[in-house]
Formats: structure tokens, sequence, C-alpha cells
């Protein structure tokens, strides 16, 4: 990187960017390959938009940045860092990953359709890996796969890929050497090649992340790698919620957001308050004849999807998974349901043998979030409530990969700082009522099997 791409870089990356260093390499032994650029927040850096090579709208990754490039003779050179690192899941909770450059996931790789790009792969890693560049159009050589396209990258090595971006779309790049370890340790990041014409399906906002997920044991600080399917943090781009960053939008931007899903299970992706398009798959752009509204949509493993959508309704709209145990944090799965059995008895018992004990669940879950929170039960250090963060009425009694989409009127073009609460016009809110319900009859059916769902009787309304 020279001086002038640096400040170029700070200048563009002001938002968070304290955490960004650059570390010179040794200059004898690397002299022709760029300096590692590492991160060491777990935020969401602002886009870096490019300043040598063809113009683009750049991407926001959730909870991430991009990587800057070093121009070489009209070749874009990166330079990915495989490493351990220490990723901050959400406040309460650090992870023991292997990521690149400082962080899991890795830095996005943001180039232009056509563009030559050259990735130097250092690593620092353990054990021998390789990036696969999935998705990509390139010679079969630099497909990453070890053993079958080119030896492993032996610890403390340098390996170089270089090839054409030829496709335009959302890509991923990941380790394919001792694969299922490495992506259980957070190895993963994506990649985006603009299309050439940067008028092409332009957005107002562009976000990307990914779907990944860790097995850490309340209380530890490492993934167990061994684990096949059953994964208990859920995670967007190494992160749960309320570590989630919202996705800050400006009322009637037309938005795009990128998702791709390297976990073991498929996530159905789902939007509040607006429909979207799925404008983008693995393949490529689809065209808009082929597209129709939806407001989840599934993306299985291995897939990358971006969806559309204008951002018309102003509020804080849940944007989530919704396979519900993946918008919870890591719990004991072995507690067992509660609902409806009176413990007064058996506790009695129990606690005598055991005075620590604690009934979970006769009315529900959510009287667990109210424990944790207000009676600061006692996690295991390093662990997350399996339910929580709060909302302006009360707590969310969610983790996991959840977060919000905050659309606002008024916002400057660039501006991704988190407005804070929406303000609901009076009179939008739902909210309590008084009503008698002994005057309300529990309605039959009819003979013909038809329900009757009308209450006859009026409601008696008080408050507005
Ligand atoms: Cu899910």
């Amino acid at each position: 990187m020279t001086t002038m791409d640096r400040r170029n870089f700070f200048k563009y990356a002001g938002l968070g960017m304290a955490g960004v260093a650059v570390s010179a390499v040794s200059k004898v032994a690397l002299a022709a390959i760029p300096e590692i650029i590492t991160s060491e927040v777990a935020n969401t850096q602002e886009p870096l938009y490019p300043d040598t090579g063809r113009p683009y709208q750049p991407v926001v990754t959730l909870n991430g940045w991009s990587l800057p490039w070093k121009m070489n003779n009209g070749v874009k050179e990166f330079h990915l860092v495989a490493e351990p690192v220490v990723r901050e899941i959400a406040p309460g909770m650090k992870a023991n990953l292997w990521g690149y450059n400082g962080q899991s996931p890795g830095p996005t790789i943001e180039v232009v359709e056509g563009d030559r790009v050259r990735i130097f792969v250092t690593n620092r890693l353990p054990e021998k890996t390789s990036v696969h560049w999935h998705g990509q159009r390139l010679p079969n050589g630099m497909d990453g796969v070890s053993g079958l396209t080119q030896p492993a990258i032996e610890p403390g090595k340098t390996f170089v890929y270089e090839f054409e971006a030829k496709r335009p779309g959302t890509f991923m790049y990941h380790p394919h050497a001792d694969e299922m370890l490495q992506m259980a340790m957070g190895m993963m990041g994506s990649w985006i090649t603009h299309p050439k014409n940067p008028k092409f399906m332009p957005v107002d906002r562009d976000f990307v992340f990914l779907l990944n997920a860790y097995d850490i044991e309340p209380g530890s600080f490492t993934p167990k790698v061994n684990t096949m399917l059953d994964f208990n943090l859920w995670t967007w781009n190494s992160r749960a919620f309320p570590g989630i960053d919202p996705l800050v939008v400006r009322k009637n931007d037309r938005v795009r957001i990128r998702v791709g899903n390297l976990t073991m299970t498929n996530h159905p992706i789902h939007l509040h308050g607006h429909e979207f398009e799925v404008t983008g798959t693995d393949g490529g752009w689809v065209p808009k004849t082929a597209r129709w509204p939806e407001v989840t949509t599934d993306v299985a493993v291995g897939q990358m999807r971006a969806i559309e959508f204008v951002a018309n309704e102003p509020g804080d709209w849940a944007f989530h998974c919704h396979k519900s145990h993946h918008t919870m944090n890591a719990m004991g799965h072995s507690f067992p349901t509660m609902i409806g059995v009176k413990q007064g008895d058996l506790m009695k018992k129990i606690t005598n043998l055991v005075p620590d004990y604690m009934p979970m669940g006769e009315t529900g879950m959510s009287e667990m979030t109210d424990m944790s929170e207000m009676m600061d039960m006692p996690l295991p250090k390093n662990t997350l409530p399996m339910m929580m963060g709060n909302g302006q009425f009360g707590s969310l009694e969610m983790g996991g990969m959840f977060t919000t989409v905050k659309v606002r009127d008024g916002l400057a073009r660039n501006d991704y700082k988190n407005p804070g609460d929406y303000k609901h016009p009076s009179g939008t809110v739902a909210h309590i009522v008084e009503v008698d319900l002994t005057k309300i009859e529990r309605q039959k059916p009819h003979v013909d099997g038809e329900l009757e769902v009308n209450v006859r009787k009026p409601i008696n309304h008080s408050g507005h």
C-alpha cells in the first residue's frame, strides 16, 4: 500500500477505523507483497470507496470491513492472512476463532467485473490451509481445493492466486483444507464482483454478510470443532444478537442485502414490514421477469442470495432467521419442557438436596430472560444470556440471527450510524385495552361445521 493509498483508505474509512492497523512485514522476505492490513474491531465499518481502478458503489459489510488493495501494473493485489483471532461475538462474549486479517469473517474483497486480481495468502495457522473462491469462474488451478488443484499452504508459507473476476455477483471465500474444522473455527469471507457498468442494477445501500454457526460450550472460548449439526451459537458474520449492528437505511432508499450461508443448515431469512425480491443467486443476477415478491427466502447451505426492496416504511423492522431456535443464544438443550407443570412441591424437595436449584419454564421461557437480567442469575463467564436484547418497550427475548432494519426519514446519503429507537407516530403502537372477558361468550361452531368467529357482545373499551 502506498502512502497515498493508505491516506485515502483512512480518509474513506473514517467511522470506527481506529481499530485498523497496518503492520509492516519483513520488507526483505516479502518485498513485493502488499502490506498486511488488519482490523481489531467487530463493528460495521463505512464503505470503502475505490481510489484506484474503475468506479463502483461499495458494499457495507455487516459487523465487518472491506480489504484495501494495492494496484500493481493494472492488477489489484490483496493480502489475506489466515490466522487465529479473538472475535467479540456480542458484548460480554469473546471467542477464540480462526479468521483472516484479525477478524472472523475475514474482510470483504471488492473488485470489478473484468479486473485482474492477485491475492496473496499467508498461513499463520498451526495447520495447512487453502482458499477456495466459491462461485467464481477461474482457471481450475486457482480454485483452491488442496490436494486436487494445488498443494496445501503449509504453516508459515505464502501462496499467490491470480485470476480475472469474470462474472459480477456475490461470492464467498473459505478454506478447502481440513474444511469442517476450519469453517467451524470461523474461516470465511465475502467477495463482491461489481458490474463493469456502475449504472447496472443500482441501489442506494448494499449490505453483505455471511450466516455462520459455532458450538461453544457456555463458559468456554473455543468452538468445538467436531460438531456436525448441533451448533449452539447462530451468528451473522460471527456476531449474535444483540451484537449484530442494525442495517440503517434512508426512507425510500433502494436496498440490497446479500446473504451467504456457510453453516451446516438452511436459514429462512425473514424481513418485517416490506416485501422483497430475490435479485441475485449463486449463479448471477435474476432477470426481472423471473422474480417474485417474498417476505422470507430460504438460503440453503453453500448458497448466496441478494434481496432488494424499497425501504418505504419507516420503523425498526425485525430482520432475522425464521428458525426460532436460531434467534436464541447458547443454552443447555437438555432441560425438559415445564410449561403447565406445577413445580412447587418438587422444588421444596429438590432445594433440600440442591440449594441453588431454580425451576424454569412453568409459564414459558421468557421468564428466563427476566431471571437472568433482573435477578442477575449467575451465568458462566463469557456466556451470553439465551434470550436478551432490550428495545424501547422491554426485553426482545432474542439472540442469535436477529437484528433490525432501521428505516428513517432524512438521513444523509452515506449515514450508517445507529439512529436509536424509532419514534412511533402517536396512535400507531399496539396497546393494552381494558376488557371484561366475562361478558364475551365463547362461540360454538355451527352444525355445518363453519366457525362462528364474530364476538356478539360488545367489548367494554376504556382507554382509547
Ligand atoms: Cu437459521
